[in-house]
């Protein structure tokens, strides 16, 4: 811990979070440019989103041949995973083998929250203060803080009170929760209730699931790798690296040309049974117009509402689980090992929340508007304040003491997901109006790290001191990012944390830039090649 009265570190570069992109950055910014930077991480070790979200179940929705860094060829065939969707611990394992490669830890500090970052324009500098009270000046700040790092716990009454013991997902225990012989009660089926249910259901003595909006969910399949599938990595290692970078969303999948609304039921069919036995995020590939038309949408909503209906043996469950009220993928779609199995066991309950809503956690469990539940443990599975709130938690201050909070009061403001006018030097990595959440975030993070680090370059090469967006290009780029998600499905889920609609009183705007990663990266390279359009460099 810090001497309060220590005096304040200079440092050409300070980095906030050490997950995929404060890793990156930091090798970007340090082994590339040679800058004195440093890493700032509120955990005690690399991971970031991972390191937090260690619930039962934890598992990455991309294939794991695609999801890992890609700037090193050497690195890619020295590291081999092991199953087909890498689990949370596997990901830790692969991210501090990363570090230690590449001996990052020396210059991150872990246990150090930032809590405050105001600019100082006379002397151009960031001064960064954390939790511990050091402070740092810094001329650059990055912030790698993640898209889903605030945990939304909801302001349910009496939880305070409850005698239980409660856990939010995405701040779970590091030695785990042992829940055999307990009655334990699960709200949210999001991607993590719907990852984390199936894993609870087989040690729990019984477990509720509390159900507000039901979901849409594709079996994963995941399996163990073979031999063979991994050699085939090794051996093409850089043609998967540029499937990533040609496709939309920066899977190596690429979606179909074949339109839904022109096949035949009978075809259709066929594609969709073919796909949901593959399993995947692959099932919203297979035709190009399921994101775009509600007709084309609704036969994948429809295939996947009967599958539910199919597999979950009590109508009366059934019927509460496939009452789905947006288009499939609207929302982020989930995938799952055995999710609706799970409502046949004998130790599983599923209530609707949305017919009889929480009222209140007492002493002894759950009550709804249709009765109680008595509970040892309580599980939120809640979801995040995503995208401005990992910001937002920190006091960042720009030009004329200006708050980021107060800028972003009707919704976030940001030129490429990468600056925000008024806030020169900051950059923010994958942040709102960047594609980040809608695309394979790896894909994503390197894109933005390495664009950040050629600025930086360029700047140095130049002998430019600061780098800003103009007020009016980030006008246009939030005026881009409503745009092109207005010409998707996606806005119509209305609940979805896409929007910000699942924290009360948040600002209803469209984070994520939905025009796709190989667009996206095109317009970065173009602003670039234009001598950093709609940035002030000075
Ligand atoms: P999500 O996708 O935001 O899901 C949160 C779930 O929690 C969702 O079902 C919510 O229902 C439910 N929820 C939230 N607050 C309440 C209250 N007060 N009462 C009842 N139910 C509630 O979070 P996840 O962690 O599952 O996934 C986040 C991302 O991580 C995911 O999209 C992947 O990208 C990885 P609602 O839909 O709001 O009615």
């Amino acid at each position: 811990m810090a001497d309060h009265a220590s005096p304040s570190q200079e440092l050409d570069a300070l980095i906030v979070g050490a997950g995929f992109a404060g890793m990156y950055q930091l090798l970007c910014l340090r082994d590339r440019l040679g800058l004195r930077v440093k890493t700032l991480e509120a955990g005690s070790g690399v991971g970031g989103t991972w390191y937090w979200n260690r619930y039962p179940g934890a598992r990455c929705d991309t294939e794991s041949h695609a999801y890992w860094y890609t700037f090193d060829p050497s690195l890619m065939r020295d590291w081999e995973w092991t199953e087909r969707y890498p689990g949370q611990p596997e990901i830790m394992r692969y991210l501090n083998f990363v570090a230690d490669r590449f001996d990052l830890k020396r210059d991150i500090q872990f246990d150090t929250r930032v809590t405050a970052a105001h600019y100082d324009e006379a002397a151009n500098r960031w001064h960064v203060t954390t939790e511990h009270g050091e402070t740092y000046t810094v001329k650059y700040l990055i912030t790698a803080v993640g898209c889903l790092s605030t945990a939304n716990v909801p302001n349910i009454p009496g939880l305070d009170g409850f005698k239980g013991d409660w856990y939010h997902t995405g701040q779970w225990p590091h030695g785990g929760v042992d829940f055999t012989g307990k009655r334990v009660g699960m709200i949210g089926t999001g991607s993590t209730g719907i990852q984390a249910a199936p894993v609870i259901a087989e040690t729990a003595e019984h477990l509720t699931v509390f159900q507000r909006t039901a979901n849409y969910s594709v079996p994963a399949r995941n399996k163990p790798l073979t031999p063979e599938f991994k050699q085939y990595v090794k051996d093409n290692a850089e043609e998967i690296r540029q499937a990533t970078h040609e496709t939309l969303n920066g899977h190596q999948f690429k979606i179909d040309t074949k339109l839904a609304t022109e096949t035949s039921p009978e075809e259709r069919r066929k594609i969709y049974e073919a796909a949901w036995e593959r399993g995947g995020l692959q099932f919203r590939a297979v035709f190009q117009d399921m994101m775009a038309s509600v007709e084309a949408n609704s036969t994948a909503a429809e295939f996947i509402k009967g599958k539910i209906r199919e597999i979950v043996k009590d109508p009366k469950t059934a019927a509460i689980l496939s009452d789905i009220d947006h288009p499939y993928a609207a929302k982020r779609p989930p995938i799952d090992s055995d999710y609706f199995e799970t409502f046949n066991r004998d130790n599983v309950t599923l209530v609707d929340v949305k017919a009889a809503p929480i009222q209140e956690i007492t002493p002894t469990g759950i009550r709804t508007a249709e009765g109680s539940y008595d509970l040892d443990i309580i599980v939120f599975a809640t979801g995040f304040d995503a995208m401005t709130g990992p910001m937002l938690r920190m006091d960042i201050r720009g030009r004329d003491d200006v708050a980021l909070k107060d800028v972003w009061e009707g919704g976030p403001l940001n030129y490429l997901g990468l600056q925000v006018a008024g806030f020169p030097n900051l950059f923010t990595i994958t942040g709102p109006g960047s594609p980040s959440v809608l695309c394979n975030m790896p894909v994503a993070i390197e894109q933005h790290a390495e664009w950040i680090a050629d600025a930086i370059a360029h700047m140095r090469a130049n002998g430019l001191e600061r780098i800003e967006a103009k007020p009016e290009a980030m006008e246009k780029w939030v005026a881009e990012v409503n745009a092109v998600a207005g010409k998707t499905l996606l806005p119509m889920a209305k609940h979805s944390w896409y929007l910000g609609a699942n924290i009360p009183g948040k600002p209803q705007v469209f984070m994520p830039y939905a025009g796709g990663m190989v667009r996206y990266r095109e317009i970065c390279e173009d602003v670039k090649a234009r001598g950093y359009e709609g940035f002030v460099l000075a």
